[in-house]
């Protein structure tokens, strides 16, 4: 016990405290050197019995102070630490945030989103309508008389019998196509038309990697008094290319539909392999995205537009398909299944 030895402790202490980041750190402290059997002061003070009789009282003195010293100023550390304290149960604003999760939008709403935008700046109105359907504006209206082979069973969902429309009764369906949107746009108005009608349709397919009974498609309609092929392949090259890449080719090859005279099926150049041919356009360097055509002058008969008068052009996506080729998905059903793992990958 000597002088020397009272002020390193001092100093320890003051290093230690110096340290200190927490109020249990300012208790540990207070533990090692106050705490009655252990603690640093009590061991001094207990040395004090070594130190020359003569030299007690001061050395005492001394020692009592220095503890005196680290009492008052842990206490007051202590004191200010537990002030910032948040209460029990209280909520502790300085806790970092839990990042709340922000929705997103599915593939398909972001690719029907898209499709309706491109549209609509070249002038486009877009309309939807009900998926119950009736014989007439899913079939008949459309130049598919009774007996055409897509009113199949096999192919279309009846909600009523498909014989009652034959017996005067009109029957009942899930839409196998939008294209009854237009039909009843064209009753009700009279040309220029230019509208595009997105919507889920149904048909009685089997699930598997490229089929789901329920879809989306999106329509468009052009009617007026000099609508020519040249629009229709005007219109769907500019479309193709802003929702595909300007590099993207496009061509136009004969098809059938009913609705429409002449038809035509829209491929695009593969861009897997440059329009080389590989696996992803079974070799041929096109990959098929969209069905068109001139609409057929029975369909203006329906709607009561005079066939010498207005020409117009149609087409029809699923954009199912479409969000396949684009994004490179192999299974449609992944669009269906809610996997957020799967749905959360795609651009908003
Ligand atoms: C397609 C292909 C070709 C089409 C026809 C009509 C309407 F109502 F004007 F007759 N709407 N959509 C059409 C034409 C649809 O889908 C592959």
């Amino acid at each position: 016990m000597s002088d020397s030895s009272i002020d390193s402790l001092r100093e320890q202490f003051g290093r230690e405290l110096a340290s200190a980041a927490s109020e249990a750190d300012l208790r540990a402290i207070r533990d090692r050197y106050l705490s009655r059997k252990g603690g640093l002061l009590s061991a001094l003070l207990k040395a004090l019995g070594t130190a020359a009789a003569s030299e007690r009282p001061r050395l005492g003195q001394l020692a009592n102070t220095l503890k005196k010293e680290i009492e008052q100023q842990l206490d007051e550390r202590i004191a200010a630490a537990a002030s910032t304290r948040a209460p029990r149960g209280a909520v502790d604003i300085t806790l970092p945030g839990r990042r709340p999760a922000v929705g997103h939008s599915h593939p398909l709403s972001i690719l029907r989103e898209r499709i309706e935008s491109i549209f609509t700046r070249m002038g486009f109105l877009v309309i939807e309508g009900p998926e119950l359907e009736d014989d007439y504006h899913n079939f008949e209206a459309l130049n598919m008389p009774p007996e055409h082979p897509a009113r199949d069973m096999q192919d279309t969902l009846y909600l009523s019998s498909p014989m009652r429309s034959s017996a005067g009764s009109p029957a009942t369906l899930l839409r196998t196509h939008t294209s009854g949107m237009q039909i009843r746009y064209m009753e009700t108005h009279e040309p220029p038309v230019r509208l595009i009608a997105p919507g889920r349709v149904y048909r009685r397919d089997n699930l598997d990697l490229t089929h789901t009974p329920m879809f989306t498609q999106v329509e468009g309609l052009v009617v007026g008094e000099h609508v020519a092929l040249s629009d229709l392949k005007g219109t769907l090259d500019v479309f193709v290319r802003e929702l595909f890449g300007q590099e993207r080719k496009v061509r136009f090859r004969p098809s059938f539909f009913p609705y429409t005279e002449p038809s035509a099926e829209v491929d695009i150049s593969c861009a897997a392999c440059g329009g080389n041919g590989c696996g992803m356009c079974k070799r041929t360097g096109w990959i098929e995205i969209l069905g068109s055509g001139m609409v057929h002058p029975a369909v203006f008969e329906s709607v009561g537009y005079d066939p010498e008068k207005y020409t117009g052009f149609a087409f029809g996506m699923g954009i199912e398909r479409i969000a396949l080729l684009k994004w490179g998905v192999e299974d449609i059903r992944l669009f269906y299944e809610n996997d957020l793992r799967f749905l959360e990958q795609f651009p908003q």
